[in-house]
């Protein structure tokens, strides 16, 4: 691949398309309205309180979590950047109970497109970096078939794309077509994602860890162990000490990770465990993505017991433990599960 930095995210996909045979475009215009939609989202998240966007919706969504008026606007803006194109058969969305199937007057196409709008909203009334997290799927399913649940039901090693945008101090887009991940920064003068960092990679150890410790007593005894050797540092088995992040903005750790190595952590616990559910973090839309960006830039993504990515997902909005980042951290910590 010429990847040469300085060059538009169009040309990079153009670049891409002619590397595979019998490209019909159709996924590059599906990635160029997905950039799009994540332009106009990095400049409602910029204006903030200036356009009275910030603040709850004063309603819940699937998940039973209140909703700020920025998660509802983004959802929106998803919604129409993508479903006129004719290159996608339905969306799904952390913000939407069912799926989104595409409008009669529109035609429909052979992908499909999962999305987290506004991850880590919670943090846009606090103006910390918040990010959407996107994840595209082919559906070759008969006629009909494909504007059903059961089409995103599928493992995240069938994801054709990945990608998030982080709106930090720059607005940045990283992408996988699972050829490297490849990373973006948003020119707001000419309005175009710039190839910044060419074929990102994760260094395969690391002294750095994210969890939200204050969940430590309910943690299973292999994340605890893990944990509290890295909090004994030099004085402990690891004979180095360990430095901890925890920005609860899943986009800006996975970014971090990306830059400079580390792990993170949102394991499954005795309290959701209590509450029937799996883990805080969902599969199709976060855990999926999230997974196929980080193996590809050589780390590596874990429940703690089986690889993320080879999951068969059994429902659009089931959560699962995420352990990911640093391919070495990765596999100690597995490995204290399989004890
Ligand atoms: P906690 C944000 O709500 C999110 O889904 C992830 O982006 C983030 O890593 C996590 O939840 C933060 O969880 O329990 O620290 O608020």
């Amino acid at each position: 691949m010429n990847m040469k930095p300085g060059q538009t995210i169009t040309h990079f996909l153009i670049e891409e398309q002619r590397q595979i045979k019998g490209a019909t475009g159709e996924f590059s215009e599906l990635v160029s309205d997905v950039v799009t939609a994540c332009k106009v989202i990095s400049n409602l998240v910029n204006k903030g309180e200036l356009i009275g966007v910030l603040g709850s919706a004063g309603s819940e969504n699937v998940q039973g979590e209140t909703q700020k008026k920025l998660d509802i606007l983004t959802n929106e803006v998803f919604i129409e950047a993508n479903e006129w194109s004719g290159n996608l058969a339905a969306m799904a969305s952390e913000e939407m109970d069912d799926i989104y199937m595409i409008p009669k007057q529109y035609p429909r196409g052979k992908y499909l497109l999962t999305f987290d709008p506004l991850d880590g909203s919670s943090n846009t009334d606090v103006n910390v970096s918040v990010g959407t997290i996107f994840s595209i799927l082919r559906c070759d399913g008969e006629e009909g078939t494909c504007d059903k649940e059961g089409a995103f039901l599928q493992p995240g090693t069938k994801q054709v794309a990945a990608g998030y945008a982080l709106y930090g101090p720059s607005t940045m887009l990283v992408l996988t077509t699972g050829h490297g991940v490849n990373g973006f920064t948003l020119d707001m003068n000419i309005g175009e994602f710039i190839l910044t960092h060419p074929n990102m990679q994760i260094p395969e150890d690391t002294r750095e860890f994210a969890v939200n410790m204050s969940n430590m007593r309910h943690w299973e005894k292999p994340v605890q162990r893990y944990v509290e050797e890295c909090l004994a540092g030099k004085t402990g088995s690891r004979g180095e000490d360990f430095n901890m992040r925890w920005i609860a903005s899943m986009v800006a750790e996975v970014h971090r990770i990306l830059t400079r190595g580390g792990i993170f952590m949102y394991p499954i616990d005795q309290k959701m465990k209590d509450n029937g559910t799996e883990g805080k973090l969902r599969l199709l839309y976060e855990a999926n993505p999230m997974s196929m960006i980080v193996e590809q830039a050589g780390g590596a993504s874990s429940t703690g017991y089986e690889r993320i990515m080879d999951l068969k997902p059994k429902s659009l909005h089931q959560r699962v433990p995420v352990i990911l980042g640093s391919k070495n951290e990765v596999e100690r910590l597995v490995s204290y599960h399989a004890e």
